[in-house]
């Protein structure tokens, strides 16, 4: 599929879908997070772990278009929320793991965008950070709510009322990254940790996605059952009965994701 501000590969299990907007950063505008959404819809049974990251060496995202949203009102403003909030969340619920390589500004929806990912690893460049107070709103791609998931409120709140960017050293600190590389080393960083992940089992690994996504709004004991039920689940499968044959004949498995 051929996009405008989009660029994307799929090559051994892995696409890479690369956000191309020089021109403002790789900021996201409607029609951008419309061709996001396309192309999660579209990733086929080939993609294995998908790697989110921005075109350049300077921006994976400065935000949401400002000279989008500059004009709007109410209405308007609640519905582009809506409309980035939805995609964000359509990436979250994904059944396979998704890196957001992150190689330069990531504010605003930027830094959301990369937050709806499982993980994020970082160019020692990158910024993070939710200036939006800075501009007379909030943050509107589900960041009140993600970040201080990952950080702590009291780190949140310190970070979005201050609008303060911070760099991938400090965002490590936190917590918010992963692990930070030099801009060169990032992209094979992301493929190495994807290739991990291609190695292991793929109904597994969607199954402890799961679990971990809904365990954070479950209390403990719900969250266990949930768990419990899912380990059952992964009885049923091909890769179980593989997975385990094969290290108890000390080989190396081969699953084929049923
Ligand atoms: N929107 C539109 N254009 C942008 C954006 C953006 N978010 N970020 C950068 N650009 C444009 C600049 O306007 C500039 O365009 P031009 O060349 O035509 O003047 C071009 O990109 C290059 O930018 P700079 O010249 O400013 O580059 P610098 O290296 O000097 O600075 C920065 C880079 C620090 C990233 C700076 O551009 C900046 O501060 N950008 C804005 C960052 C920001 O505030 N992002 C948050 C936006 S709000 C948001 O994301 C809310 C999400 C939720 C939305 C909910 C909807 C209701």
């Amino acid at each position: 599929m051929a996009y405008d501000f989009l660029k994307v590969k799929t090559q051994g299990g892995v696409t890479v879908m690369k956000i191309s907007a020089p021109k403002s950063l790789n900021a996201l505008n409607s029609t951008i997070l419309g061709e996001i959404d396309d192309c999660i819809d579209n990733l086929g049974d080939d993609t294995r772990v998908l790697i989110i990251t921005g075109d350049g060496e300077k921006s994976f995202v400065a935000g949401a278009d400002i000279s989008e949203m500059a004009p709007l009102g109410e209405e308007e403003g609640c519905e582009f929320g809506k409309r980035g909030a939805a995609v964000f969340r359509k990436i979250e619920l994904l059944p396979i793991p998704v890196i957001a390589a992150v190689n330069g500004f990531a504010l605003g929806g930027g830094c959301e965008l990369a937050m709806a990912c499982d993980i994020r690893i970082a160019s020692t460049n990158a910024k993070f950070g939710q200036p939006e107070v800075g501009l007379g709103i909030i943050p509107g791609f589900s960041g009140t709510y993600r970040l201080a998931k990952l950080v702590g409120q009291g780190m949140a709140k310190e970070l979005i009322y201050t609008g303060r960017a911070i760099r991938s050293d400090e965002a490590l600190r936190i917590g918010l990254v992963n692990a930070v590389y030099e801009q060169a080393e990032l992209m094979d960083k992301a493929h190495e940790m994807a290739a991990r992940m291609i190695a292991n089992a793929p109904i597994a690994i969607a199954y402890a996605k799961k679990c971990i996504n809904e365990s954070y709004d479950l209390n403990a004991d719900e969250a266990i059952e949930l768990e419990n039920e899912q380990f059952g689940l992964c009885f049923t499968t091909a890769d179980q009965k593989e997975g385990m044959d094969a290290f108890l004949n000390k080989r190396k498995p081969v699953f084929t994701g049923k």
